[in-house]
């Protein structure tokens, strides 16, 4: 049941950012953090894996599948609009959301793909257009780090995608989608973009995350929930 005042919806938050930037820490710990509160909370996760799509993406991520770039692109994107009517519902009846990644990342990596000569593979706009009208987050929450503070983590992992040449080149991808989520928030559906010092300790990301996040959800939200990079709700 809602805890909201009047007709106010709840609000959709996403972390989005770099491998190991700690956006799964922090998603969970925000979740546990709200519910806690006593405010309705769910997390939700992309990649999902866990349903029919989400299982696909994760052979495809592990290397036990191949599949073609702009197929594996249009997945990512089925697998968010798998959610996409929950989500919305959720919002309408009072339960806040917080995601871990969202289409964000879904342009960021693919867009960073290269052929053998350092040529894009996916050009930026095509890898953007599959994920036009999903919700549209209030706050997207964007965790930077540097590669050495990452490395310090442990580095990446074993899955694709996690080497150094291609996470720099998400990083500038991710840096060009906040521009420009930044300079349109009208026409990104009314997301706002803030980047957040990940490099730091836990404790002090998860007291600016909070910091951000909690007027956001005693306040609720007014209208109905955005469409991602459409004008018009
Ligand atoms: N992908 C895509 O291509 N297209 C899409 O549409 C989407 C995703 C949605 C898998 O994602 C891949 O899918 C990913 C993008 C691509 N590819 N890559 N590379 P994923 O979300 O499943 O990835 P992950 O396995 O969750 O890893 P991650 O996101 O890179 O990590 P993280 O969630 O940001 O970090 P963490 O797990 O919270 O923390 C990492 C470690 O650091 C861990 O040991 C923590 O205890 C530690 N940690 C966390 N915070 C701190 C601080 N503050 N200080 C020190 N240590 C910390
Ligand atoms: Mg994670």
């Amino acid at each position: 049941m809602s805890t909201l005042p009047g007709k106010k919806r709840a609000p959709f938050i996403v972390i989005e950012g770099l491998d190991r930037s700690g956006k799964t820490t922090q998603t969970s710990k925000l979740h546990s953090r709200l519910t806690e509160n006593g405010i309705d909370a769910t997390l939700v996760k992309f990649p999902d894996r866990t349903t029919a799509i989400g299982k696909m993406i994760d052979s495809y991520l592990r290397s036990t599948s191949e599949l073609d770039d702009h197929a594996i692109h249009l997945l990512f994107s089925a697998n968010r609009w798998e959610l996409a009517t929950t989500i919305e519902k959720l919002l309408l009846a009072g339960t806040a959301v917080v995601c871990d990644r969202y289409a964000f990342s879904g342009i960021a990596f693919s867009a960073s793909k290269v052929d053998s000569t350092g040529a894009p593979l996916l050009p930026f706009e095509w890898c953007r257009d599959p994920d036009v009208g999903l919700p549209a987050p209030d706050l997207v929450l964007f965790f930077d780090i540097t590669p050495e503070k990452a490395r310090e983590r442990g580095g990446y992992g074993e899955e694709r995608y996690e080497k150094e040449e291609m996470q720099l080149r998400v990083r500038n991808f991710f840096r060009r989608i906040g521009e420009e989520m930044d300079g349109e928030a009208q026409s990104a559906g009314g997301t706002r973009w803030i980047s957040i010092d990940a490099g730091r300790e836990r404790e002090e990301v998860e007291h600016d995350v909070w910091g951000l996040v909690e007027p956001l959800v005693t306040r609720g939200v007014d209208g109905p929930v955005g469409k991602l990079w459409t004008k018009d709700p």
